[in-house]
Order: C-alpha cells, then sequence, then structure tokens
C-alpha cells in the first residue's frame, strides 16, 4: 500500500493533518458527477476531524474508481470488482483504521456484486460509497446493472432488456446496517450521508446518483434534480426497515435520497475473537498456543 504522493511529514507534537486533496488532479470529464463525491468525502472526513494517517480509501476499477488518487489518505487502487475484499482484509488487519470502499455500478453491482452482498451479511465495519451513473463510463458508455429498462448503449443498440438490479433493496436484503442514497448534485447533504456513514458501527453503504455526463444522456443531472427529494423531510422513519422497504421501491417522478435504514447489530470485528485482543497488525506474528494444536494431530 502505498502513501499518496503529497502526505505530509508531521513533527512530534504537532496536530496530525485531515484529509486535503492530493497533487494528482482527477482525470474525470469536466462535469462528471464523481466531483461531488470525492468533495463530499474530503467534507466529511474533515468535519470528523480524521487524521489522513488514519484513512484507506480503496477502489475496484472505472473512472469512478480513479477517486483514491485525488485526496491525501493512504489509498489501494485495486482490480475490477474487487474493492470490497481489499476494504475487509485492510480493516482486518488493523480495525483502528477508516476504511472507505469506492467505485462505480459496474464494478460494485457488476463483476464485485458477490463480494458486495455477502460483506452486508458480514457487517464488517466499512463504509462503501458506489458512484452509481447507470453505465460504464470507462469503457465508453456499455450498460451497466443499474442501466433503467430500454436504454440504448454501446451494448445494447437497441435498448436494455434486462430488469435493473436496486442497490438499496440488495442491501437491505442482505442485512446491510445503514443504507443510503445520496445525489452528487447535493454535495452538502451527501457529506453528512458519509460522515453519518464514517460513523456508523458497521457495513454502511451509500449510493450516490454521480451522473455520467458524456455517456449516459438519461439520466443526467437535470433528470435527477427534478425528481430527487429528501427522506428526512417526508416523514420517514429510518429505523423501520418495512417503511425503507417501501421507499426503496420508488422510482419515477419521484425519488427518494437520504437514510433508508439505519440499525444497530454486533460488527464482524465484535464476534471475531483473535480481534478482541487488538488490531492483528500490533499482534505477534504466529500461531498462538501452536505447541497444543500441533499435539492434537501429531
Ligand atoms: C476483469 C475485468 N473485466 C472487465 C474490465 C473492463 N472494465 C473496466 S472498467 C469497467 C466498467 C466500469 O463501470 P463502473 O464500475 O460503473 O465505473 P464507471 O466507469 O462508470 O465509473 C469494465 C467492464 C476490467 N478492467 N477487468
Ligand atoms: S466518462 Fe462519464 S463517468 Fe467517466 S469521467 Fe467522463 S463523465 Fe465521468
Ligand atoms: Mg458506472
Amino acid at each position: 500500500m502505498a502513501e499518496s504522493a503529497t502526505a505530509p511529514v508531521v513533527s512530534a507534537g504537532a496536530q496530525l493533518p485531515i484529509i486535503g486533496k492530493s497533487q494528482i488532479k482527477p482525470t474525470w470529464c469536466p462535469g462528471c458527477g464523481d466531483f461531488g463525491v470525492v468533495a463530499s468525502i474530503e467534507m466529511a472526513l474533515k468535519r470528523l476531524k480524521i487524521p489522513s494517517k488514519d484513512v484507506v480509501i480503496v477502489s475496484g476499477i472505472g473512472c469512478s474508481s480513479n477517486l483514491p488518487h485525488f485526496l491525501s489518505s493512504y489509498g489501494f487502487h485495486g482490480l475490477h470488482g474487487r474493492a470490497i475484499p481489499l476494504a475487509e482484509g485492510i480493516r482486518w488487519g488493523n480495525h483502528e483504521l477508516t476504511v472507505i470502499a469506492t467505485g462505480g455500478d459496474g464494478d460494485g453491482f457488476g463483476i464485485g456484486c458477490g463480494h458486495f452482498v455477502h460483506a452486508m451479511r458480514r457487517n464488517v465495519k466499512l463504509t462503501y460509497v458506489t458512484m452509481d451513473n447507470q453505465i460504464y463510463g470507462l469503457t465508453t458508455g456499455q450498460a451497466s446493472p443499474t442501466t433503467t429498462l430500454g436504454h440504448k448503449t454501446k451494448s445494447t443498440p437497441t435498448g436494455v432488456i434486462e430488469y435493473p438490479l436496486d442497490p438499496i433493496a440488495l442491501a437491505l436484503a442482505s442485512g446491510a446496517t445503514y443504507i443510503a442514497r445520496g445525489f452528487s448534485g447535493d454535495v452538502k447533504h451527501l457529506s453528512d450521508l458519509v460522515a453519518g456513514a464514517i460513523q456508523h458501527k458497521g457495513f454502511a453503504f451509500v449510493d450516490v446518483f454521480s451522473p455520467c455526463v458524456t455517456y449516459n444522456k438519461i439520466n443526467t443531472f437535470d433528470f435527477f434534480r427534478q425528481r430527487v427529494y429528501k427522506l428526512e423531510n417526508a416523514g420517514h422513519d429510518p429505523h423501520d426497515i418495512v417503511q425503507a422497504w417501501q421507499r426503496s421501491l420508488e422510482w419515477g417522478d419521484k425519488i427518494p435520497i437520504g437514510l433508508f435504514y439505519s440499525v444497530d447489530r454486533p460488527t464482524y470485528e465484535d464476534m471475531e475473537e483473535v480481534l478482541h485482543a487488538g488490531p492483528l497488525a500490533h499482534q505477534s506474528a504466529g500461531l498462538k498456543g501452536k505447541e497444543s494444536v500441533l499435539d492434537e494431530f501429531v
């Protein structure tokens, strides 16, 4: 794992640096929704005052997955669909770190979908932010698992015939304990959701409408601006899973954003005995009590 080029050097006793932008400038198209998402993550970490040395942002592959390069935390740009296993491994190696997985709808709900579902079942304490532009952006505009029915793309010239996956409903069904949806056109609101996710004790998922201005001419900023409404202004109770299910089904003239569901449940780390002794990174290597284990088998 490499520290980004701009990680500041601190003298003893000085206040530890909080996250900021790195020297690497985003390579996204002008107007891409992902600018709003990186700004919201930076804003949330600044507000929570988490030193950048304690933050690891990981990703898979896609335009959105370039995000870890652009902030001054630790980062790991992994393989397509593998942001979640990377994040789980880092978290289990040192569960004092704040670990944020990022990526796209193709990365997380297509090739990486199995990892997504099982991490939610385990309730690993992670934040997962998906930049859901309902298209494969990096590979120039093929249909993704969230592309809507009938949408004509490079890979579906006569329109999508496969029913789109609903990330919020999938997260509810899989046992995630913090489930939210944001819009990159409302960075302040999104940063509140991301800050809540980082503070949550368990698997926290924030799906973000993050328009691809180059390859998705249907789900644009205007499309969402005309439709999104905030759950917190609509009397929604995020502790009521039945209400959360009902809201997750809403799509059309009105589309909800905000916190759908939140519940306290023991995390994987709470239940994993070995981690009770502290982060593995601080434990001595090797098998404890190996003689008695060997005696059993010899
Ligand atoms: C194993 C593997 N299969 C396919 C690809 C090609 N590929 C790279 S990014 C991508 C899809 C990216 O879409 P998404 O995750 O939605 O990210 P976006 O570019 O839209 O932000 C694909 C299919 C790859 N890099 N590796
Ligand atoms: S192709 Fe789309 S997703 Fe990729 S950087 Fe450009 S606008 Fe963003
Ligand atoms: Mg995408």
